[in-house]
């Protein structure tokens, strides 16, 4: 019997609609095209199978050389990458999905190796990440990391418009910023990395300044109904900290509901971790935000029927379980079993572990 619970029911997005509440999470799999980190014909295929889900977000992508911070993460800065995506909306769109772009800026999280002319990557300030990266050659630590200046900040917020037009010329439906998992909007955000003395640092107000300035440049770019943003107030990936998340990432998510932006999606707890490393109160988020909510993070079938039944998000996003499985939304409809993920081909390598895990029709016919 096909589930008559709210999580796969329609929902209305900003300015466009989604055909269930089961959101894939971005996923970072570093297949791109070595050279061009432009989508390739491996990538449209990864995800016309998973266009089953009421919402793609795609994978992180760089919005400059300067934002990439892994080996082969695709881009959304050049005519080619920008081409590689109108393959990939197409083929999700002709299935029924929808899509939005990952925008993506590492900040500090980088390595000399993936930046132009081996510069250091940039940051709100010159603190290292306690983090690895990998590059073409294996894993490394992240390099040391300069302080942007006031000055550079505008082109930054430029890039992320540029990005945002660019997706619109794809053929996405929207664009999320990532503003978690310890990237450079969340630099800026937590005082465990921002030791800033500007007005970009400091005080609650102008830690949140440049995600702001981001976002609303994204809004414009675009329209706010095509802008989301992707938060972890609590999670401590590559190596970042907040002292006092609650209030910071209320005053945040005020702001961006004010901007109207269509949605949040917010990683609860330690990304791809525990679901309860720090307190927070995330109904307090989603009290602070008037469009969509999208929660994440070791989501089981049943936590998210009872998450959306009760109110305590719209949508729910699922990343491993979308890696094994293309046709996640079928198989919690009815409740079948799931196929378990491969962690050792997560990141980089060929189709196995990619576009070869079976659907339950698939699974049937062999
Ligand atoms: C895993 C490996 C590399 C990048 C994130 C974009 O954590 C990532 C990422 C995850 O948001």
């Amino acid at each position: 019997m096909p589930d008559a619970s709210p999580l796969f029911q329609p929902l209305k997005v900003g300015d466009f609609s989604i055909s269930n509440r089961i959101a894939m999470a971005p996923l970072t799999r570093n297949r791109a095209e070595k050279g061009s980190d432009a989508p390739r014909d491996l990538n449209v295929e990864y995800y016309r199978q998973r266009a089953s889900a009421g919402l793609i977000v795609s994978e992180g992508s760089q919005i400059s050389q300067q934002g990439q911070g892994y080996v082969w993460t695709p881009g959304i800065y050049t005519d080619k990458q920008v081409a590689g995506w109108r393959r990939i909306t197409d083929a999700v769109h002709a299935e029924g999905g929808r899509i939005v772009i990952q925008i993506w800026h590492v900040g500090r999280v980088s390595h000399v190796s993936l930046q132009k002319d081996g510069a250091a990557p940039v940051g709100p300030s010159s603190v290292p990440a306690k983090t690895r990266t990998y590059v073409e050659t294996g894993f490394v630590d992240v390099s040391q990391p300069r302080a942007l200046s006031a000055e550079e900040l505008p082109g930054i917020v430029a890039d992320f418009a540029r990005a945002t037009r660019l997706a619109k010329e794809a053929g996405f439906d929207g664009v999320e910023i990532h503003g978690a998992n310890g990237y450079l909007l969340d630099q800026f955000l937590k005082d465990g990395a921002n030791q800033r003395t500007d007005s970009y640092g400091g005080s609650i107000e102008n830690r949140i300044r440049l995600p702001l300035e981001i976002a609303e440049a994204c809004a414009k770019a675009w329209s706010p109904g095509r802008v989301g943003i992707r938060l972890s107030p609590v999670t401590p990936a590559n190596g970042i900290s907040e002292s006092n998340p609650q209030p910071l990432f209320e005053s945040l998510v005020g702001k961006l509901s004010d901007l109207g932006l269509a949605f949040v999606h917010v990683i609860e707890g330690a990304t791809g971790g525990p679901r309860d490393n720090a307190p927070f109160d995330y109904a307090a988020l989603r009290q602070a935000f008037k469009g969509v909510y999208i929660a994440n993070n070791g989501y089981t079938r049943d936590l998210a029927i009872d998450a959306v039944a009760s109110g305590h998000a719209d949508a729910i996003a699922f990343g491993k379980a979308f890696i094994a499985n293309p046709d996640l939304v079928e198989r919690l409809r009815q409740g079948a079993p799931l196929n378990e993920w491969d962690q050792n081909s997560f990141y980089g390598g060929d189709e196995r572990g990619y576009t070869d895990y079976p659907t339950l029709k698939t699974a049937k016919a062999a």
